[in-house]
């Protein structure tokens, strides 16, 4: 059932079957592979990120999209499985799916978590659109911090995410702080073969071309 952790902020826990999850986890090692595949980006004032990224439709690095990686090579495609599958999410957490004067979905960030990656407490702003955003959590579990939209400490509630769960963060949660203070190695179910932990966002970045 969906739990409402936020106004906006709704948790399905298990909204992916076992056979979906094997699916795109079978397609996140596709878009993972090649000369526009996950990397660990570096920050701008130095060092690089623990989790490893990999942008569809356009790429993302510390704080913008574009549509190619510094080196010129093209982003992956936006793929329309992930379309689909983020208009059925809004539908599963708000009760209906987004309107026909809604920003498309049009870029997807696949996170890859080893048994030491982190992610610190943000905001995600480099998109214009305020549409909400889509997060499908894959093999080791994690807890997710969700805090709140004026500062990156105190209060926040801490969530555990699960292979399998769906998250949407839309309304007043779609600017909230949120971080993975740390993942659960060896949780991820035994099927999938996955050792680390995957997350999908699916977003409407509000950019034009
Ligand atoms: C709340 N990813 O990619 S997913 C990110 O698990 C990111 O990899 C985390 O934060 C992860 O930016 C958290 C949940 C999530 C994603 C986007 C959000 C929560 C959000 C955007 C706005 C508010
Ligand atoms: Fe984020």
């Amino acid at each position: 059932p969906p739990v409402e952790v936020a106004p906006g902020a709704v948790h399905l826990p298990g909204w992916l079957d076992g056979d979906a999850q094997a699916d795109l986890v079978r397609r996140c090692r596709d878009w993972a592979r090649g000369p526009a595949g996950m990397r660990r980006h570096p920050m701008p004032r130095g060092g690089v990120m623990s989790v490893q990224m990999v942008g569809l439709g356009w790429h993302w690095q510390p704080y913008s999209y574009s549509r190619t990686l510094p080196d010129g090579t093209p982003v992956r495609p936006f793929p329309s499985v992930l379309a689909d599958l983020a208009a059925r999410a809004v539908g599963a957490a708000y009760g209906a799916p987004p309107g026909p004067g809604a920003d498309p979905y049009d870029v997807a960030l696949v996170n890859f978590y080893d048994a030491d990656a982190r992610m610190g407490m943000h905001q995600d702003r480099d998109e214009l659109s305020r549409e909400p955003v889509v997060s499908l959590s894959l093999g080791d579990t994690c807890v997710f911090r969700f805090g709140n939209t004026e500062t990156r400490t105190r209060p926040y509630t801490d969530v555990e995410l699960r292979s399998g769960d769906l998250f949407v963060f839309g309304g007043p949660s779609r600017m909230a702080y949120h971080g993975v203070p740390r993942t659960r190695p060896g949780t991820a179910p035994p099927s999938l073969g996955l050792a680390g932990r995957l997350n999908i966002t699916v977003r409407a970045s509000g950019l034009e071309g």
